[in-house]
């Protein structure tokens, strides 16, 4: 994967590349990533990329020649490329979409600055609008920042050997499961016992029926919108259960 980050602002990348997930696929040759200065591309002295609205108002626009040499620019020595507009009229980015781009050769990650982009760079030179949420920035760059993190966690083998995207949240459209680690006692609060067990398969599906509740608990909207399993059928049927006998006792008591 090579990422490529149109940006008024490269210096902002410098510290995110050097750590974490990042630093480690870039030292692996698994990601290749560069900033490219949309001001490198412009014609006038000032290197001005924006520009008054046309129609009046107050801000400013990104002018469209600048972001175009830049993204062919970018496009220059790449294989397949995408071009994504960082814009909070996009779709919003999940870890399926993630999945989707882990497995795009390079991404150009055009970053606005000000009111937005000159709509006329949407149709022509842009791929994908991906928004990271219904909120606005101020400029691309921390979405593009999102994106590369989450899609680099996809990219095989970019996480390292024993923890896979695959056990991360949504992947199988659920949350994780509560995690615990040392001291066992934290300010009164002991680990669940099942979890000093080593009763590999017990651990397992208590992990699993707190992913389920958590989920049920935490984003209903999750579950509603996936194909429930066996597994998660029959945990929600045993807390079901659980909660009629206690409304049946409640009834008969009142
Ligand atoms: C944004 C978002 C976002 C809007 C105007 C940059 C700003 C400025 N990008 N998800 N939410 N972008 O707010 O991706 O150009």
């Amino acid at each position: 994967m090579n990422f490529v980050v149109l940006t008024i602002f490269p210096e902002m990348f410098d510290s995110f590349w050097a750590h974490g997930i990042i630093r480690k696929a870039i030292d692996q040759k698994k990601v290749s990533a560069t900033a490219i200065n949309i001001r490198d591309f412009t014609a006038d002295r000032h290197q001005m990329t924006d520009d008054r609205p046309f129609g009046g108002g107050n801000g400013m626009v990104m002018k469209p020649e600048p972001l175009v040499e830049a993204i062919g620019a970018a496009k220059k020595n790449a294989g397949a490329a995408k071009t994504v507009l960082l814009t909070p009229q996009g779709r919003t980015l999940n870890q399926k979409m993630a999945r989707e781009l882990a497995s795009i050769e390079e991404l150009i990650l055009v970053c606005g600055r000000y009111e937005g982009v000159d709509e006329r760079i949407c149709h022509e030179y842009i791929d994908y609008e991906i928004s990271i949420g219904d909120y606005v920035l101020t400029g691309g760059e921390l979405a593009a920042m999102v994106i590369m993190e989450a899609v680099t966690r996809m990219i095989p083998g970019a996480l390292g050997g024993q923890d896979s995207a695959e056990k991360d949240s949504f992947s199988d459209g659920l949350l994780e499961h509560a995690h615990y680690t040392r001291p066992r006692n934290f300010e009164g609060r002991e680990v669940p016992e099942v979890l000093l067990s080593g009763h590999h398969r017990e651990i397992e599906s208590w992990r699993m029926e707190s992913s389920v509740m958590r989920t049920l608990l935490k984003r209903p909207d999750l579950l509603r919108n996936k194909q429930l399993n066996d597994q998660e059928v029959k945990i929600l049927e045993k807390w079901l259960s659980e909660i009629e006998a206690l409304l049946n006792l409640h009834h008969r008591e009142h």
